[in-house]
């Protein structure tokens, strides 16, 4: 299956933990502490071993900016980050649709339209009533944009969206000229088939994305996973058994992809894997870090503040893992 996936073998992209020298790492993310030159949340930073993440290649790193799109080549793959300031307070609809409409045509441009992994950070994701919520108006200004440069839903890829403090929009894509494996949860109805009672453009993302590695390996991308079953929030108020929730929905997934991807070491987390943890109350973060230490030790872990897009869901996790 991953044959017909964008092969970035011949990049040989690898994502590891530390810093590496910006003419080998694609991205990194800088995820204690800002630093220049490095992709950031706009989090409080909890703790874990995860302080800083390296999306790195073999081939060579080219870089510019274009308008306030900031970009980074490495052979297939393209990276774009874009920061804007962004008023809390307002209606975040027409800015992310205009953010996305940039990056959708500068993708296009670069002949990378297809998307591998998107990651949006952006303030009071929770404000606002109903319908009116800012984060179901940031799901109708994306929808638009990617509906207008005319992706489907077998388009999308694997999604993070987190609420943060800080008054800035920050949009990051990773997209490449072929796309990679997007593969659902079982567990789970797929985010771009929610109901309508969710909001009026139903959240455009795949819960997770895989790609060809170095030497027949698989990439595995994982969204920002929640205690999610069907469509339904379950054990709203209870961050340990939304954890152990959660856990159950990783675990499905895992599996799902490592039989879809024939890659059996997929199917648990390793040392190799990667995951970044958003917790929406401070105080339940060393609860959850133990909890993940002990579920699959080795793992490697950022813990951050942020809020999950949905006001009753408390832990959400990302991942990446490779096998
Ligand atoms: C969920 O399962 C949790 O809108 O891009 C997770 C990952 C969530 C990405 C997005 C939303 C997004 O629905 C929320």
């Amino acid at each position: 299956m991953l044959d017909e996936a964008v092969r970035v073998d011949r990049c040989g992209l690898k994502v590891e933990p530390g810093r590496r020298p910006d003419e080998r790492a694609l991205l990194r993310f800088a995820l204690d502490a800002p630093r220049a030159g490095a992709a950031g949340c706009g989090l409080e930073w909890l703790g874990g071993d995860l302080g800083e993440e390296s999306w790195i290649v073999e081939t060579d790193v080219r870089s510019g900016r274009s308008g306030d799109i900031d970009w980074r080549r490495a052979g297939d793959l393209l990276f774009l980050a874009l920061e804007r300031t962004d008023d809390p307070a307002a209606d975040p609809r027409q800015a992310v649709e205009s953010a996305y409409e940039h990056l959708l045509a500068m993708a296009d441009e670069a002949g990378c339209r297809q998307l591998l992994r998107a990651w949006n950070y952006l303030p009071a994701i929770n404000a606002g009533e109903g319908d009116g919520e800012r984060y179901r108006r940031f799901c109708l200004g994306r929808a638009a944009a990617l509906e207008q440069a005319g992706y489907g839903a077998g388009e999308l890829c694997a999604g993070t969206a987190i609420g943060s403090d800080e008054p800035r929009l920050r949009i990051y894509l990773l997209c490449a000229p072929s796309a990679g494996v997007n593969i659902e949860n079982p567990r789970q109805v797929s985010a771009y088939h929610y109901p309508r009672r969710y909001g009026p453009r139903s959240p455009s993302f795949a819960r997770a994305t895989a790609l060809a590695g170095p030497d027949g390996s698989a990439l595995l991308m994982i969204s920002g996973t929640a205690s999610v079953v069907g469509h339904r929030t379950v054990h709203a108020g209870d961050a340990a058994a939304q954890l152990e929730e959660l856990i159950r929905n990783l675990e499905s997934l895992l599996a799902e992809s490592a039989g879809k991807l024939d890659r059996p070491g997929l199917a648990t987390f390793d040392e190799t894997s990667l995951l970044r943890v958003y917790v929406r109350r401070a105080a339940d973060w060393p609860a959850v870090e133990r909890r993940l230490a002990e579920r699959w030790p080795g793992v490697r872990l950022a813990g951050l503040r942020g809020d999950v897009c949905r006001s009753d869901l408390l832990v959400e996790i990302e991942a990446v893992s490779r096998s």
